[in-house]
This record gives structure tokens, C-alpha cells and sequence, in this order.
């Protein structure tokens, strides 16, 4: 049998002696890449603590924010291999590896909470598979409220991108950037502030909720409000640290799991409403895209849905055909 490696606190199996009962103890570590006081971040915590609560403290899971273990695009290997036990990460960082990963986050295709309910159904089977196969679970996902632009400058038309040092979180995020000819630059939530402030880049799309917590409107004035897709996190467990548990634990993980799915869900939309009221408080224009920007996006997202159908084959058509079913 192949070893497993838990360097980090390991699935420690500490024997505390409470009055006459021996309660066997495991000790997770989770790697989760955005601060602490986003919504996906207080949801794990909270997570965390209900299986504390369902299990009498026989699992005991510790939250780690901010890309402090694993930066963002490598927690999802880090599950895998079993340096952790178990991972927050966006699924659409994931799409060169399998583009089914990267359905959600690409412009248009389900471009409100509805649709990205919908394309949730439609991606979830072909997911699970997947990360079955690659030794992972799947044990909840949640979208982020639906991505706009963030720019220093007032934006007429996509051509107003031409050439500006773009912040791209995805791949496609950065092809975005290339097809309206901006300068895509890789940079994770953790270090946007940074890459701003040093002024590595210059724009961005992403959240309300990102503009927030990374406090963009320090230098970016003006918030598109495109509402062009909701990419989705997803908590992930190593399969091997899951089976290990005993059955009441692993019910107790699955239902935490259930409840994380629904609150994060609501948490989302209250986030998306109150982020954009932080962001005009704090001075930020929220700008309705015009006619004419909104026919641009609209034209690289039509392009990019060509392209992704074209590289996932018969997995895209299978997942397109389920989203589209009434
Ligand atoms: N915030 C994350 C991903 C999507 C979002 O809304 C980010 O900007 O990295």
C-alpha cells in the first residue's frame, strides 16, 4: 500500500482520557487561499466548528485563510498527495487540467444565481467522477457573487482595455485580458493589494466581495457592474483521510457539508448586495457597462464558449446538454 505523508499536525490519533471513556482523536488541517473575513472563509470556519460540535470533538479540523499553507493554485495537489487533508479551491483555476473545471468561470455561459445553480446539477456528476478518480471528494461548492470590472478609468468600450495591465486570476481570466487586448498578469487574491499598490497591475474582474476584502477601491475607482459569470469554490477532502474516519464522523463531515452548501449560498447573495454598497461608500463608481461594452464582452464570451466547447469534447456536450435541459 502506498503511504501517506501528513507532515502538518498529521491525522494525529491523541487518546484523551475523559472520565472512564477513551475518545480517539483526529486532527485535520484545511488549506484555503482567500482572508479570513471573506464569506467562503467564515463559512469553513463555521464548518469546521459544526463537526467539532456533531462528533464531541472527535474530528477536529483547522482552517487555514489566506494561502497561508498552500498558495491558491496549488491546494488542490496538495489534497491529492495528502499534504493536507482537505482544500478550499476555485474551480476555475483547475481548466487547463479538465476545461469542465472551468465551465463556471467563463463569461455568460450562467451568468446569475439561477444559472450558476443550474450549471452547479449539470457539472456536480462529472466532478465528482473526476476528483474520485484523482484520490479527492467533493464535499461542498459555493459561488462567489457574479464578476464585474474594475478599472482606474471610466470605460467607454472594451477597446479603453487596450494595452492595460490586467489582473487575471484563471485562464480565463487572462484570455479575457488577451482578446480585448489587455496584458493578462497572473496574480491570487492574497497578493492583489500588493500587485496594486506596486502597481504590477492596473484592472481586474472579479467580485464585489474581492473589492472589499482586498480593498481595490484604494486604487481602482470605477466598478463595472457586468455580471459575466459566478465561478464557484469547492471544499475538497483527501478520499484516503475521509475513509479513515469512522462512519458517525463521516455522516457528521457529509451533513456539515450539506449545511456549508446552502448558508455559503446565502451568504453569497447578502455579500453581493452589501459589497457593492461598501464599494460606493467608499467611493467607488458603480457603472451599468454601456451598449456598446456590453456587445464587446458579450463577443469574447461568445468566443470563449466556442473555444472551451472545441478543447472539452464530448464531456462539454454532455455537461451543455444537462445545463440546457428545462
Ligand atoms: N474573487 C476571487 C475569485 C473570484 C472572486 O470573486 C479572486 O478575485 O481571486
Amino acid at each position: 500500500m502506498k503511504r501517506r505523508f501528513f507532515p502538518l499536525a498529521a491525522t494525529a490519533l491523541a487518546l484523551t482520557l475523559s472520565g472512564t471513556a477513551v475518545v480517539a482523536q483526529t486532527k485535520w488541517d484545511l488549506a484555503a487561499a482567500y482572508p479570513a473575513t471573506n464569506f467562503h472563509s467564515e463559512n469553513l470556519v463555521q464548518f469546521a466548528n459544526d463537526i467539532d460540535k456533531a462528533t464531541g470533538g472527535k474530528l477536529k479540523i483547522t482552517v487555514h485563510t489566506n494561502a497561508s499553507l498552500f498558495k491558491a493554485p496549488e491546494i488542490k495537489r496538495a489534497v491529492q498527495g495528502g499534504q493536507v487533508q482537505a482544500g478550499e479551491i476555485i474551480f476555475a483555476n483547475f481548466q487547463n487540467e479538465w476545461q469542465i473545471y472551468g465551465a463556471d468561470g467563463l463569461p455568460f455561459l450562467a451568468d446569475s444565481y439561477d444559472e450558476s445553480n443550474k450549471l452547479y446539477k449539470a457539472q456536480k456528476p462529472l466532478i465528482e467522477k473526476k476528483l474520485t478518480e484523482q484520490g479527492m471528494r467533493l464535499l461542498y461548492a459555493v459561488a462567489w457573487p457574479p464578476q464585474g470590472i474594475y478599472t482606474k478609468k471610466p470605460l467607454a468600450s472594451a477597446a479603453d482595455l487596450k494595452g492595460i495591465k490586467w489582473r487575471a486570476y484563471s485562464p480565463a481570466t487572462s484570455r479575457i485580458a488577451e482578446l480585448v487586448g489587455a496584458q493578462p498578469v497572473t496574480v491570487q487574491a492574497a497578493e492583489l493589494s500588493q500587485a496594486l499598490a506596486t502597481g504590477v497591475v492596473e484592472a481586474t474582474m472579479t467580485s464585489g466581495a474581492t473589492g472589499v476584502d482586498s480593498k481595490l477601491f484604494e486604487h481602482l475607482k470605477y466598478y463595472y457592474d457586468t455580471q459575466a459569470w459566478l465561478p464557484k469554490n469547492a471544499v475538497l477532502v483527501n478520499k484516503q483521510a475521509f475513509d479513515a474516519l469512522d462512519k458517525p464522523t463521516q455522516d457528521a463531515v457529509l451533513k456539515a457539508a450539506a449545511d456549508a452548501e446552502v448558508r455559503g449560498l446565502a451568504a453569497s447573495k447578502r455579500v453581493n448586495v452589501e459589497s457593492i454598497d461598501k464599494l460606493k461608500a467608499n467611493g467607488v463608481q458603480v457603472v451599468t457597462p454601456s451598449a456598446q461594452l456590453k456587445a464587446d464582452l458579450k463577443k469574447v464570451g461568445d468566443t470563449m464558449q466556442k473555444e472551451w466547447l472545441d478543447k472539452a469534447g464530448p464531456d462539454g456536450k454532455a455537461l451543455i446538454d444537462a445545463f440546457n435541459k428545462p
